[in-house]
């Protein structure tokens, strides 16, 4: 049974070859995207056994999403083919400057049926993480029903519960993201926030701010993520910044943070103290972003040792 358990949708990503609005693009290379997946692949990069749990639709693009997310080594038992229900897909658009944008092409599909009836308490209550994100909730009724079943079922067998809150405001107000995330937040002894999604989430800005009213909430532990920054994180008495790498040139910034929740997990796992599980979610998150694609640049533990100076590469 993997050590680390997830849940959400994945969906087909067509990537632009060129950049620049989408109504002038000719040409997209297909690829796969889904924040759940992605840290899911980014955990079994970094050494250790992941599962992930969904609905694909029963066609061509679902079976080419499990066997891409199967072939790279995570555990894909607990995925249904669904008959009724086609897989999502979403476009990226580039800019050659600030952020990318994506297009969701997701309602209705097979993923946002996910029900709590695809949850086997055995299979969530043999690992050490749970992880979830504010995706998923934002998916479907059944799908917010689903992942608090998940987040009760690890609860109940001691399984930790990690929170990314991925605020998508394409598929939810921020209200009701609010209310939403808060109440899984409720739950979880982990939550790895980004400085925006503070704002939303505890009308906060700044980092230790953030980190204090989440944990005043009864969490455990809070990551703050800083982009090149880093990350600053509260965890009991202890916090602290943990400078980040900044990259000179990033090539596809969607993804870093499924990274970095990779990185840290990944960390507490080979019982890293907190910091040096941030260092390695800092490095994780810097190294996805160099590549093109959502999964494609997350590192293995050589590679960031490399990266990290720690090691050195050997080219040819
Ligand atoms: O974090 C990256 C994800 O946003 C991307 O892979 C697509 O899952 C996705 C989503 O719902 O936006």
């Amino acid at each position: 049974m993997p050590e680390v358990v997830t849940l959400g949708e994945t969906m087909v990503l067509m990537n632009p070859d060129s950049s620049g609005p989408l109504k002038y693009v000719t040409r997209f290379t297909k690829q796969i995207g889904g924040a759940e997946s992605n840290f899911a692949i980014g955990v079994v990069r970094l050494g250790h056994g992941a599962g992930w749990i969904s609905r694909v639709g029963n066609d061509e693009f679902g079976k080419y999403i499990v066997a891409f997310i199967r072939g790279e080594g995570v555990d894909t038992s607990q995925v249904k083919f669904d008959p009724d229900a086609p897989t999502g897909l979403y476009f990226k658009e580039r800019r050659e400057y600030g952020e990318s944008k994506v297009y969701y092409y997701r309602r209705g599909s097979a993923a946002s049926r996910l029900s709590p009836e695809d949850l086997d308490p055995d299979y969530i209550g043999s690992a050490k993480f749970l992880h979830v994100t504010g995706i998923t909730p934002a998916l479907s009724e059944s799908c917010y029903r689903t992942v608090k079943e998940a987040i009760k079922i690890a609860k109940s067998r001691g399984v930790k519960v990690s929170l990314d809150p991925n605020i998508r405001l394409k598929l939810w107000s921020k209200e009701r993201a609010r209310e939403v995330i808060m109440e899984l937040a409720a739950q979880s002894d982990i939550i790895l926030p980004g400085l925006s999604e503070g704002a939303i989430l505890v009308g906060e800005r700044e980092p230790e701010k953030i980190a204090a009213k989440f944990l005043d909430q009864g969490i455990e532990t809070v990551v703050v993520k800083l982009g090149k920054e880093g990350a600053y994180f509260a965890s009991g008495s202890e916090s602290k910044f943990v400078p980040g790498y900044p990259i000179e040139r990033v090539v596809d910034p969607i993804g870093a943070g499924d990274g970095f929740a990779a990185g840290f997990i990944a960390g507490l796992l080979k019982g890293y103290s907190i910091e040096e599980s941030v260092k390695l979610a800092n490095a994780v998150g810097a190294l996805a972003t160099t590549v093109t694609g959502d999964v494609e640049g997350l590192p293995t533990m050589d590679e960031v040792a490399v990266f990290q100076g720690k090691k050195e590469g050997v080219d040819r």
